[in-house]
């Protein structure tokens, strides 16, 4: 049985990206007088750079009409993630980001059977809380034995750090958590940090795969379209499916 479910928060709890932070970031543009907008099509690419404020200064580097000097793009970078942040929270609570199908029958799972949960991300922390507040109520943080943001782990994924940290916090064997994780970056923190994954694909990671991951799917609100097979029993991913294939996986790594 797997002691502790951890997971990423966007693109997997919520599809945070295309529907929150990308519309606040144009909005924060707007209220700063930023002279460049995203598209869709391009926050997607933007995003193989984690983190907004890292995300906002690489991309400078190709905007003309960016600062020239460094001190000033940094600068730009902190006011614009500040405000970004704020219209990012009032977007969370006016009911514009709801939780992905199945995420918060699975938490509930992990309640009753006494599976410990983690958040394990590299955004900022006000942007969980936003999130979680809105959906799971002010007590939220009881939920979960571990949150570890941006301001706990500065180093971004793909870099393990985040993931050591909740184990640590945890007092867990990576073997004895699941990771539940969207994106290519966040499947390989993960798995340097020896956490088995489960992928659930979102908006902008569609074909997020990994040969050594637990299984990938579509929705943890469906059993079809995943690999290895679930069992449609419940009609989603629950905690006894992804026990399964944890045993599943530890058996064939034993043989
Ligand atoms: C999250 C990120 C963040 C968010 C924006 O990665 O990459 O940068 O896009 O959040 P993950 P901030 O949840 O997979 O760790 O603006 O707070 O950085």
């Amino acid at each position: 049985m797997i002691r502790a479910v951890l997971w990423d928060v966007d693109g997997t709890l919520a599809e945070t990206e295309r529907d929150g932070h990308l519309v606040a970031f144009n909005q924060a543009f707007e209220a700063l007088k930023v002279p460049w907008r995203w598209s869709e099509t391009r926050y997607g690419e933007l995003l193989a750079v984690a983190g907004g404020r890292e995300r906002l200064l690489h991309d400078m580097q190709s905007q003309e009409r960016a600062p020239a000097d460094p001190r000033e793009r940094r600068s730009l970078a902190e006011r614009v993630h500040r405000l970004k942040n704020e219209y990012y929270a009032r977007i969370v609570a006016g009911g514009g980001l709801p939780l992905r199908d199945g995420v918060r029958e699975l938490m509930l799972d992990c309640g009753r059977a006494g599976c410990r949960m983690g958040i394990v991300t590299t955004t900022s922390r006000s942007n969980v809380e936003a999130l979680l507040e809105t959906h799971l109520g002010q007590g939220w943080e009881s939920a979960f034995a571990a949150v570890v943001c941006a301001e706990g782990a500065p180093i971004k994924k793909p870099d393990p750090q985040a993931y050591r940290v909740a184990l640590d916090t945890l007092r867990l064997a990576s073997q004895e958590a699941v990771a539940m994780e969207d994106a290519p970056a966040g499947v390989a923190a993960a798995q340097a940090a020896g956490v088995p994954v489960i992928i659930t694909r979102s908006y902008y990671f569609p074909a997020t795969e990994s040969a050594d991951a637990l299984a990938a799917g579509p929705s943890l609100g469906r059993t079809d379209g995943w690999r290895p097979t679930a069992d449609a029993g419940s009609g989603r991913i629950d905690l006894k499916q992804i026990n399964r294939w944890h045993t599943q996986s530890a058996w064939t790594q034993s043989q």
